[in-house]
């Protein structure tokens, strides 16, 4: 059997044409999502219901022919599946009733955790049924400091204050929340390969937010932890990091937590990116408004990132989501020049 475009990259190959997905290639900017999006209900109830949700993974599959799938689903799926409650408001961003102090912090009940999350391994095992050989499907979660950020605040944050002093208070109530996002992260992606998924991919969305302290022991430990364990239970399944913000902690993020590969945000600079590539495989890492720009800027960035980094193992990606005034077109002029 000959291995997807993906696989291959992330076991180290470098490929005459890169593969290419792209962070939130399910989602507003297409009009069929917001079609199946209005007749879900909630955001949650479509992230619950395996019908719609492989439904809408799928979506950007057929229209652009993306080498890899993404699991639709949330990284705030965890903390629902430990029993916190949990909504999206329109404009707004998700709402979480905030844990305050260490004895609020959930226990992982194996059982009831993964009772809650049926429908979403029942979303992973209906889409890779969809899929073909070539289009590979990525799990996900979210890596427990980003997730531990709209535990401990309620939702997003711009300076995340009660975090950080959370962690600088009570290191050992800090650590005990750590521990448990491990334990459900490793348990909630073992499942998901169980179902279908054969690359998992960490989303530590503000690890920028976590000076050098706080970032060994939010994001490198808690990440080395759920890298060892999936590797003892899943030895060939890749995985791939992303600290987005890291900047110069990126490097040191790769080696010491194990990860397959690194997803790279938009402000690594190209020589850096090559430098990392030296050591694992690369993904990234084009500005989601260069998309939005669409014209000779996309072409001249999409060229300067291919120059780069092609010759090496490599994945074709943004650097983070794409946003919803995303025009579909420009994104089907990204997939054909990268195609070439
Ligand atoms: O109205 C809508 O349709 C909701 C918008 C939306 C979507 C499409 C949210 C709410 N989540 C998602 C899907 C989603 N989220 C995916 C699906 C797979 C894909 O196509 O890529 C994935 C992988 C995520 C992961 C996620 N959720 C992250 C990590 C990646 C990132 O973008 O940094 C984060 C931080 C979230 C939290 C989240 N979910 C949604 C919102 C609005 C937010 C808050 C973001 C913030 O705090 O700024």
């Amino acid at each position: 059997m000959t291995r997807s475009p993906l696989l291959r990259a992330l076991a180290g190959e470098a490929l005459d044409t890169p593969p290419i997905w792209l962070m939130r290639q399910a989602g507003r900017y297409l009009p069929e999502y917001r079609a199946i999006r209005a007749k879900a209900g909630g955001f949650v109830d479509l992230c619950l219901s395996p019908e719609l949700a492989a439904e809408v993974t799928l979506q950007p599959i057929r229209r652009y022919g993306f080498d890899a799938a993404i699991l639709f689903s949330d990284i705030l799926m965890v903390p629902w599946g430990l029993g916190r409650s949990l909504r999206f408001d329109e404009g707004r961003g998700p709402i979480l009733e905030p844990i305050v102090e260490r004895s609020e912090i959930p226990v992982f009940d194996p059982d009831s955790f993964h009772a809650a999350l049926a429908p979403v391994y029942e979303t992973v095992s209906r889409v890779r049924a969809g899929l073909g050989p070539e289009t590979a499907l990525i799990g996900f979660a979210g890596a427990p400091w980003t997730v531990a950020s709209y535990m401990v605040e309620g939702g997003s944050s711009r300076d995340f204050a009660t975090l950080k002093l959370w962690a600088y208070r009570d290191p050992e109530g800090f650590g005990v929340l750590m521990d448990t996002l491990v334990d459900a992260t490793v348990g909630y992606l073992d499942r998901q390969i169980q179902a279908g998924a054969q690359v998992v991919k960490l989303f530590d969305s503000w690890a920028g937010a976590a000076p050098e302290v706080l970032f060994e022991r939010g994001v490198v430990r808690p990440t080395a932890a759920i890298v060892q364990r999936l590797a003892a239970l899943h030895p060939t399944i890749p995985v791939i990091g992303f600290a987005r913000g890291a900047g110069a902690q990126t490097r040191a993020y790769g080696s010491a937590t194990g990860v397959t590969a690194l997803a790279l945000d938009s402000g690594i600079p190209l020589a850096m990116a090559c430098a990392l590539q030296a050591e694992r495989p690369v993904q990234g890492n084009l500005d989601p408004m260069a998309l939005v720009a669409g014209g000779d800027a996309l072409a001249m960035e999409v060229d300067r990132i291919l120059e780069a980094l092609a010759g090496g193992p490599f994945i074709f990606n943004l650097g983070h989501g794409i946003v919803p005034q995303t025009p579909p077109e420009h994104v089907a002029a990204l997939v054909a020049r990268v195609r070439g």
